[in-house]
Order: C-alpha cells, then structure tokens, then sequence
C-alpha cells in the first residue's frame, strides 16, 4: 500500500467522523424512533437544524463533494477502491439524514394532524344575534305610524347646497335665523344638512302636490356636545301640501300621531312660535307618558312633554319650488328622535347613544 493511499483512507475517515459527529444528535431519529416526546415547535427545530446539517455536508463545497471530484485524480490503480470508499460514504450520509428527516417530517404531519383535529360531536357555538340600535327602533315605529296615515318615508343627501339647506327653505343668506341652524360647510360652498327639510324641498321638486312625506334622517348644528346635545342628531319631519289645508289638519295629524306612540289618552296642546320656513308656527307638547300628565321628575314637574315644532309651510318656501301658494297650502313638522329617546328609556346623557359600547346597546 503507498502512502498516498493511507492519505486517501485517512480524508475519508475524516469526513465520515466530521459528519458523524454532528449528526449524533439526529442519530436517534433513524429508524422512525426517538420522535415521540417531541412536541410541534421542537420537531420543526430539528427538521430545520438538519436541513442545514445536509447543506454543510453534501453541498457543492462541502467535504463530501471535494471527496468526489478527487476520485478521478488518484491514481489508476488506487481510484477504483477509493471511489467506492467514497460512494459509500456518500450513500450512508444520505441514508442517514434522510432516515432522520423522514421521522421527523412523520412526527410533525402527526401532530399537525391532531392540532387541526376537529370533534364533530361537540355541540356547536350559538351565533350572537345582534339587535337595532334604539335610535332606529324609534325611528321605525314613528314611521310605521306616519306611513300608517298615507305618508311616504323619503330619503336625500347629507351634503347640501345652499340653496336647499336654507334659501329655499325661506332663510336667506346674512340672515338672522342662519344662526340657529348653523352647521359644517365645506371649502366648495356645500354644507352637512341642518335639518331634514332638504328632502321635502326635494321631493316638492320631483313630485306635485297633493304631497304626504315624512323625512327621517340624520342632520348636524354646530353646537357642543353635553347630556343634551350632539353636534349630530337625528330627526323626523313632515310635510302634507294639498288644497285646502289648515292649522286644524295639522293639530289633529300630531294629536294622532302621539296618540298611537304613547297610548289613547295622551293630550296635545300648541303654544305659538317663530321659524323662518312656516307662518304660523307653533310648539306642540304631549302630556307625560310617565304620569299622564300629574307632574314628575321626567316631566321637571310640568305633566307636559315638548314634542316639536311645527307650522303651516310659508309662502316664500312653496313659492321657491313653483307651487302656488294661492292654490295649494300645506303644514311641516320636525321632532327629534334623540331626545324623545332619551325621554323614552330615560337616559341621563344622549351622547350614550353614540358611543358604541355594547353594555349600553344589548340593553335595547
Ligand atoms: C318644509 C317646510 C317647513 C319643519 C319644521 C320644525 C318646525 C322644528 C325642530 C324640532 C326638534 C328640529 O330636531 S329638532 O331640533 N324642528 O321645530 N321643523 S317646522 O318645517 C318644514 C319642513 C319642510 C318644506
């Protein structure tokens, strides 16, 4: 034997005990044993670490791979011994961490399996049924009523011209009254509506009369929240235009009205007012659905209930969408559905119905 051949042995030998030593820890894995104790997480490790094992040892520049392409510098006589030396090593490294790895990528297909394991006999989870928010359960009731009375529920924009959310609507502009109704204005000359009667104006232009509308909708002021005021609020408002309409429809139309929301009994009664839009105007109050009138704390003592205001539509504002005042009359009125529901289920503070919180709402 030449010493070059010694040489040739003791390369390979080393490879060998190079990767034998660091594959010692995966050594129990062969044969499909060793994984059972292993949980999920350590499993994936291991799969990992010797992934980079197999990379380190059989890869371009690896040990193995300079023992392979020495085979065909050796000399003849020596080559064939020492390439099946090598072949053998090669096969036995591959064996080995293929052996490994299959036990391994066994054991997590196991696990992942029993992770993902559903129990079809268990009972199933109940689905949490939601609810209307109160502001919407008022607003379907007072237009199940209005409805009820021959009027159409009408829909419109929340962003308005000027025009509709005040000229037309009888307020001019540098007008006093603007102020009440102050509200959110873009930089392009819109506004967000201040009150709903933007869609009656809509509705008077698409429609002729005779008219019966009721528009429930959402509006903004430019006012400071506090337990009584939202700069966002939402209301109801109505409006009838025939020939021939008077104060008296509209007296008995909000009677009604209030008798089917809180009960046969209730009582009515109108003081006069001022708004731009209607000549006359009056406020309309309901006798207390707590004490029927006798004075409590809902009430602040008084038995009466502020409902809204209301009037007969003016001439300028029939005048502004070509309807003829002399032909046809008509009366309007607004309430809030905010208020009457923090009347209603007594809350201290409405801003409550804005807030989102699922312990106040799962209470409706
Ligand atoms: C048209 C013409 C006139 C609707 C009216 C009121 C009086 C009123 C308030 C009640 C409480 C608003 O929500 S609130 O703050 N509304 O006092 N609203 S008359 O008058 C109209 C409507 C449409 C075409």
């Amino acid at each position: 034997m030449s010493s070059e051949a010694v040489d040739y042995d003791a390369q390979v030998a080393a490879v060998r005990e190079a990767f034998e030593r660091e594959f010692e820890r995966f050594a129990r894995f062969q044969g499909g044993a060793g994984t059972e104790g292993l949980s999920l997480g350590e499993a994936e490790t291991l799969l990992r670490e010797l992934g980079e094992l197999r990379t380190r040892h059989t890869a371009k520049k690896s040990a193995l791979a300079q023992l392979m392409k020495l085979i065909g510098r050796v000399p003849a006589e020596e080559r064939a011994a020492f390439g099946q030396r090598v072949q053998a090593l090669n096969n036995e490294v591959a064996t080995k961490l293929d052996e490994a790895q299959a036990a391994l990528d066994n054991r997590i297909g196991q696990l992942k399996v029993e992770r993902e394991r559903v129990d079809v006999t268990l009972p199933g989870r109940r689905p949490r049924r939601g609810h209307l928010h109160p502001i919407t359960l008022l607003r379907q009731r007072i237009e199940d009523i209005f409805v009820s009375m021959g009027y159409a529920v009408e829909d419109g924009p929340e962003v308005e011209t000027d025009f509709y959310n005040f000229t037309a609507l009888n307020i001019p502009e540098l007008h006093p009254a603007r102020s009440p109704q102050d509200t959110f204005y873009t930089t392009d000359g819109l506004s967000l509506r201040s009150q709903t009667s933007t869609v009656q104006i809509h509705a008077m232009q698409k429609r002729r009369p005779p008219l019966r509308v009721v528009a429930p909708g959402r509006v903004f002021r430019r006012d400071t929240p506090d337990a009584t005021h939202n700069p966002m609020f939402f209301q109801v408002e109505g409006l009838l235009v025939d020939r021939g309409i008077n104060m008296g429809h509209l007296k008995g139309t909000l009677s009604e009205f209030v008798r089917r929301l809180f009960g046969p009994d209730t009582r009515t009664r109108f003081r006069p007012s001022y708004f731009p839009f209607t000549e006359p105007s009056m406020e309309a109050d309901y006798s207390c659905f707590k004490c029927g009138g006798a004075g409590c704390r809902l009430c602040k003592g008084s038995g009466w209930i502020e409902l809204g205001g209301s009037g007969m539509v003016h001439p300028n504002v029939l005048k502004a969408v070509n309807i003829d005042p002399e032909e046809f009359s008509g009366f309007a009125f607004g309430l809030g559905i905010d208020r009457m529901c923090g009347l209603m289920y007594e809350l201290d503070d409405i801003r409550l119905l804005f807030e989102n919180d699922l312990r106040f709402l799962e209470q409706f």
